[in-house]
This record gives C-alpha cells, structure tokens and sequence, in this order.
C-alpha cells in the first residue's frame, strides 16, 4: 500500500532559505536567556525531546450536532489516517505516535498496520474504546449506559470491546488503553447515582485484570455531554477515586475541555500528580464548554501554567511515570492537519515556556509571599517568545523550520483531494 506523501527535498528546500534567519533570532535569544541563567542549547534538547500523541480521529473533519463539512481528499480509514499523520510528523518531529480508536480503525490485519505505520515512521499511543455509541453489528444497545448499564448483559458486551480493544492494542505495539464512556443520565432520578459509579467500578476491575502488565489503563471524566444531569465519571474526583479503588496501573487522563469553565485545571493535575494518578492529557482548547478547539487556540495562560505544574514536578522528581500527551481536537473550520501541525507546535510552546520559569526565584518569592514578584516570574517566562527554540528543536529533529509554509507550498491536501473521493456529508455527530 502507498501513500501520497511530501515531495523529496521540499521540507530542506524551504530549511535551507529560513535557516539564516533563524540562526539570527536563535542567537539573539541566547543572549538574552544567557542574561538570565539559562542554558539556551540545554532548553533546546528539552524541545526536541517533547512529543505529543496524534489522535487518528482528528485528521478529519469533525462537526457538531448540528452538521458536518468534510473537506477535500479526507482520510477514508486509517491507513489514509496514518499517511496524514505522518505528514505532521514529517513537519513537526514531535508527533512520532498516533492514538487510534476502536473500533473506528479497526484493522482487518493489525500487522498488516502495524508494519504499515512502521513504514511511515510512526508507533501508536493509548487505543481508545468506544461504547458511547452503537456500533453496525452491535448486539445490545448503549443508548442508556455501557459499563455501569443496569443489563449486566450490556456490561458484558462493553468490558468484552474493552478487551477486544486491548488485544488489538497489543498486536499494534500499544501500552495503554483509555476508556471513556457517555454513561449518564438526563434526569434526576433516571439513575441510582450510588449504584451506576458501582457498576462502572465493577466493570473497570474486570477490564483491568486483563490489563497487560506493562499496560496502563487511563481513565478519562467529561463533566457533560451527551449526559446533561449526572455523568456516570463526571470530574476527576470521579476518575481518581476510580484509579485508586482498580489498581496501581490505573490513573487519571485530563482532557482539557472537560471541565466547567472556570476550573483551575492546574491545580486539579497538581493534585493527581500529588496523588500519583496522572494519567495522560487528551489537550485541546475551549471557551465554553468541550469545545475540541485547538490547543493553545483561546487559553495559552493556561496551557503554559499547566505545563508549569508538569515541569515543576518533574523537577521534584514527582512524575515517575511520564504522562502520556495526546490532542484530542475536532477541526470543523480549518484543515485537520494544518490545525495539528500549530497544536502540537503550541503544547510544545508552553512546555518550553514552563521549562523558563526561574524556580528558584519562584520558590523565594513564594517563601516571602511575595505574591505580585511570584506571579511576575512566571509571566516572564511565559511572555518569552520562545519560538526560535522550537523551530530550531524541529529543524534538528528533521522537521520543518516553518511546518505550515512548508505544508501549504506541498499540495499535499491537492494530492489528498485526487486520490481520495470525498465521503458524502453526513449528519451531525461530535466526531
Ligand atoms: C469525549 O468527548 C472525548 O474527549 C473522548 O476522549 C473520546 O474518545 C473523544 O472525545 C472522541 O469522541
Ligand atoms: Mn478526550
């Protein structure tokens, strides 16, 4: 099987006429890191060493509720899914693994996609279990719950996907499997709130003991949607106490977009890091709601302040296990991969950024509750345009010093549109 891909030399080509430019502004930058302590070449290999998961189902277009617009030369399966991945990697050098979801990309030959994404230079992240919808054959429904469904039947049908997901997970090289689940109710009293999260833990404990050993089950909450009164594993009070009550190689996955507006999202992956359940991140942006904006789209304070956490915890050696960081976007206006070549770019940003911030001086500052010259500290790193830092970590790594010029000058998507016919615009859906 062959997949269109960039033209030979095009990506150096374009390195080659930036390259001056960026040395300039990569020097210059060093001058002014220099003044302050840091090792410029020291922040660079921490760039390079930075990866973010891509998610298979974000190099589609996705929709809302309310419609769909695919756009052209779209992924038709994952083999298209894992040619588009591979462009941004191609362009980035940080997005060397793709999250997958079954069975959506469920392969007819794991190996067969296996080796495929080999190929492509690419390895497969957490694989995602979907029962939060019905899927063709599908015996038993899920349209009132799947793990924590009163039917044990229903149960039993979703720890078995979980299962299937495991097993098709481990023939592809994946370590980790995610489980979220739509589970919930619309009305008070539809459910018993007590015996849905038993039922859930039950079911969980069951998807655990067939855990690999050198498998981590990361448990994701959303706090709505498509349930609008009570989600079954609403916060992630919810997931951790869930992590703790199945096993050590249980945590907690972060999805960004699945909290109140307002929550200190900071502070709750403090506390998971305290209680050593980080999981992973699903990162993506929002304004209202699980919006699957692009990361760093509209709150880049606090996608930095986030990191800031990470960073500060991997300094107190308080991450033993590396979170797994993965996108979880839905690209609805712009196209999917343009969107993940700039949110991958910008995790990356505010890792860099957290990894500025003087802890020493941050750690008087707190000591001396010097609140204003604390929160000075971390605006100055976080003000810091640490872009020559990136571009220059992606030109090392083979990537593209400008991954955006460089994929609008490819054709790429023009290669896409003549290869692939375009799917007929469905209905509404959130993927
Ligand atoms: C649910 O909103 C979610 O964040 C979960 O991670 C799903 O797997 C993903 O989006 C795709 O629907
Ligand atoms: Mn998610």
């Amino acid at each position: 099987m062959s997949a269109p891909v960039l033209a030979a030399g095009l990506v150096d080509a374009a390195n080659e006429a930036a390259l001056p430019a960026l040395q300039e502004d990569y020097d210059a930058l060093g001058l002014q890191l220099a003044r302050r302590s840091i090792e410029l070449e020291r922040v660079t290999e921490a760039a390079g060493r930075f990866s973010v998961a891509l998610p298979s189902w974000g190099v589609g277009s996705g929709g809302t509720r309310f419609a769909r617009f695919p756009g052209a030369g779209e992924p038709r399966d994952i083999f298209d899914k894992l040619a588009d991945c591979a462009v941004v990697h191609r362009l980035t050098a940080m997005t060397p693994r793709v999250s997958p979801h079954f069975p959506w990309d469920a392969p007819g030959d794991p190996a067969e996609l296996r080796a495929y994404a080999e190929r492509l230079g690419l390895g497969f992240d957490a694989v995602n279990s979907n029962t939060f919808q019905d899927s063709p054959g599908q015996a038993l429904s899920y349209k009132f719950g799947s793990l924590s469904h009163t039917d044990p039947a229903v149960r039993a049908q979703a720890i078995a996907h979980n299962l299937e997901c495991i097993r098709l997970g481990e023939s592809i090289g994946a370590k980790a499997l995610t489980v979220w689940i739509g589970d919930g109710a619309n009305f008070p009293g539809q459910q018993s709130l007590a015996r849905v999260f038993e039922r859930y833990l039950e079911s969980v404990a069951e998807i655990y003991a067939a855990l690999p050993p050198d498998w981590r089950l990361l448990l994701e909450y959303k706090l709505y949607e498509p349930a609008f009164y009570a989600t079954v594993v609403q916060d992630w009070g919810s997931a951790l106490l869930a992590a703790q009550a199945t096993g050590p190689r249980a945590a907690v996955l972060v999805d960004l977009g699945h909290h109140a507006p307002g929550t200190n999202i900071e502070q709750v992956v403090a506390r998971l890091i305290h209680a050593g359940r980080l999981g992973g991140f699903h990162l993506n942006d929002s304004k209202y709601g699980d919006d699957d904006l692009d990361a760093g789209a509209i709150a880049p304070y606090r996608l930095f302040l986030i990191f800031n956490e990470l960073v500060d915890a991997e300094r107190r050696n308080r991450l033993p296990t590396a979170p797994a960081y993965m996108l979880d976007q839905s690209h609805n206006v712009t196209d999917p991969i343009e969107s993940l070549l700039l949110s991958a770019s910008e995790a990356a940003r505010a890792y860099v950024q957290a990894c500025l911030v003087d802890r020493a001086a941050l750690d008087a500052a707190q000591g001396a509750n010097d609140a204003l010259l604390a929160t000075q500290i971390l605006k100055r790193a976080f003000t810091t345009d640490v872009g020559p830092i990136l571009a220059m970590a992606r030109y090392r790594g083979g990537g593209a010093i400008d991954p955006l010029a460089a994929y609008r000058a490819s054709g790429y998507r023009a290669m896409c549109a003549s290869g692939r016919p375009v799917r007929a615009a469905s209905g509404g859906g959130i993927v």
